[in-house]
């Protein structure tokens, strides 16, 4: 079974190669991962963007296996007897026998893929038993990065220095460690997502990664900017309902001059760079304050996080988010009625116990009422507090900030980059500030046009273009599983030596004032005002140096500054 040679068009100028295609129909493919259809970070999104490029590929051939939550069965699956015969009868001997399932592939050569430590005991299993399975352990993080950077550590630094068994064992996940080492190196193919998580890798499993699988999105195409650019106001007029909803009663603020800003992801407050947003928040706050500038910023935290009576049940339950002025009022007559009813008894009631839990939480909304909103679940179309998807709340803000310290893959394309590796906090919070700051002081113009030149990288990040790596890695399975069987040439995908992007026609030159003008007479005039405004911010970064009381507690990294080609 010899693949056959499929010539795959270039995107937007990225590189081309020859991709072998797999004969599909005689195999089989499993993904398993405890995020299919379980939103909890990151692994969910690549896993559900790239279901539908896998499934084209490979029909009927293809499945995913994840935890069961009666939850999410409900709201993201839709049931259905397995039209494949051999998982038909494996699932039929399932259901009769537990778990014991045997070799029932008809012939077919299985590959299964892994994903993440969670997952990995089906891989370690199947080596054990000597199963006939093309195995690939796929790692989205390392459990000891996400805990080393978790504690402050100055990790990307010192990623040589570590005794990680040891480490492993004082954070108390020795034994997760231990079946994310053994996942790695039982599989015949081992991939991860990043270069620079590849080099982690290294250092903390012990194993080069064969191939890195960058993650991708589903991409929209627009044919026209205005296409787009109107889908960003109609969900910034949601939004802005949410917002008028939210601030009922002191919405003193001009809904036309605030711009919308998120930050969202796995509830790993430093890791994402939650604790720098909110540094620099302060520091933007300080800086339009003193310039008295008339715009205003609400921002999002958008992350899954646990609550306590104060949750979004509660607020769904009610209304009363629109009415804080007659909420105060009712906790007031409430409060009143019982002290002149403990009065009439003759009692001096007990202060303590005066306001009921119901009370607490009323107020407790009220506290909630500020200009930074933690809304503590992701979104979704169903949510009677902001019915909207991700990918609309996306389109409706202004702008996402994501100036994670530890992030294997941030899917963002690089519009502005913070350095967090060889700069300290305080200078990565003061560099976020001055974009900040420099975006706040756009013209609706000036985001317009920035908001065209976002949506032409997105190309970068289709799955029709990164889907190819994913497919390189499940054919060098073959060949290692069955190497009688599989064969593959030599001219393959780089593996581990980087995967690096090409600077995107749309990004800005540099030094903006040798740009010659593109033909294009609209294009001239939106350079043009780019590279003007481009001028314009750099002069203002350079004056500004913004000094804020508050320091954080990440050790001080070195000074030179990261430079270089175009990266994501
Ligand atoms: C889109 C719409 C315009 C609207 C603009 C608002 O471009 O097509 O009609 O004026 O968004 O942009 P802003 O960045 O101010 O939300
Ligand atoms: C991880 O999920 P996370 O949000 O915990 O995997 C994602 C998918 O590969 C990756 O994009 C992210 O950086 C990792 O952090």
């Amino acid at each position: 079974l010899r693949g056959r040679s499929l010539s795959v068009t270039s995107l937007s100028g990225l590189p081309q190669w020859e991709v072998e295609e797999l004969p599909v129909e005689n195999l089989l493919l499993f993904e398993v991962a405890w995020e299919v259809t379980n939103k909890v970070g990151g692994i969910y999104t690549v896993i559900q963007t790239k279901a539908k490029t896998t499934a084209d590929e490979w029909g009927d051939n293809y499945f995913l296996i994840g935890p069961y939550f009666e939850h999410n069965m409900k709201t993201q699956v839709e049931r259905c007897e397995p039209v494949n015969d051999a998982v038909k009868r494996a699932v039929d001997t399932m259901n009769k026998h537990g778990c014991q399932v045997t070799d029932l592939a008809d012939g077919k050569h299985v590959i299964a893929q892994f994903h993440e430590w969670q997952a990995g005991t089906g891989l370690i299993l199947s080596r054990a038993r000597k199963l006939p399975i093309a195995t690939i352990f796929t790692t989205h993080a390392t459990l000891l990065g996400r805990y080393l950077c978790a504690a402050n550590i100055d990790f990307y630094n010192h990623l040589d220095k570590f005794n990680i068994d040891k480490e492993a064992g004082e954070r108390q996940i020795y034994h997760r460690y231990c079946m994310e080492r053994a996942s790695v190196h039982c599989a015949h193919v081992f991939t991860t997502v990043s270069e620079i998580t590849a080099i982690e890798a290294e250092h903390m499993l012990k194993r080069k990664p064969d191939v890195i699988t960058p993650n991708g999105l589903n991409v929209k195409k627009f044919s026209a900017v205005h296409e787009f650019q109107n889908l960003h106001a109609m969900y910034k007029a949601r939004i802005q309902d949410f917002v008028r909803g939210h601030f009922y009663g002191h919405l003193d603020f001009d809904l036309e001059k605030t711009l919308f800003l998120f930050i969202a992801g796995r509830y790993e407050f430093s890791n994402k760079g939650a604790d720098i947003f909110l540094e620099s928040l302060s520091r933007l706050n300080f800086l339009l304050r003193m310039h008295k500038s008339d715009v205003t910023v609400v921002v999002f935290f958008i992350m899954p996080a646990k609550t306590n009576n104060f949750n979004v049940e509660t607020l769904k339950g009610q209304a009363v988010r629109k009415q804080l002025w007659d909420t105060a009022h009712s906790v007031k007559e409430k409060f009143g009625k019982k002290l002149y009813d403990a009065l009439l008894r003759g009692e001096i009631p007990d202060m303590n116990n005066i306001l009921d839990r119901d009370d607490l939480t009323i107020m407790k909304r009220a506290i909630f009422s500020t200009q930074v909103i933690l809304h503590p679940e992701f979104l979704s179309s169903t949510s009677p507090l902001l019915p909207m998807d991700y990918e609309e709340f996306v389109r409706g803000c202004h702008l996402g900030v994501f100036p994670s310290y530890y992030e294997p893959w941030g899917y963002t394309p690089g519009i502005y980059i913070v350095d967090r590796r060889f700069r300290s906090p305080d200078d990565s919070c003061n560099q976020l500030t001055k974009f900040l700051y420099g975006f706040c002081k756009q013209s609706r113009r000036q985001r317009i046009i920035q908001r065209n030149r976002t949506e032409r990288l997105s190309d970068l990040l289709d799955w029709r273009y990164l889907g190819r790596y994913y497919q390189h890695a499940r054919h060098l399975t073959l060949s290692r599983a069955f190497p009688d069987k599989f064969h593959m040439e030599p001219t393959s995908p780089p593996t581990t030596e980087g995967f690096k992007y090409p600077r995107p026609s749309s990004v800005p030159p540099s030094p903006s004032g040798s740009q010659a003008s593109s033909p294009q007479s609209s294009d001239v005039e939106d350079e043009t005002e780019d590279e003007r405004y481009n001028e314009e911010e750099e002069a203002e970064r350079d004056r500004l140096n913004i000094k804020s009381p508050f320091s954080l507690s990440h050790v001080p990294h070195g000074k030179k500054k990261l430079h270089g080609e175009y990266k994501i």
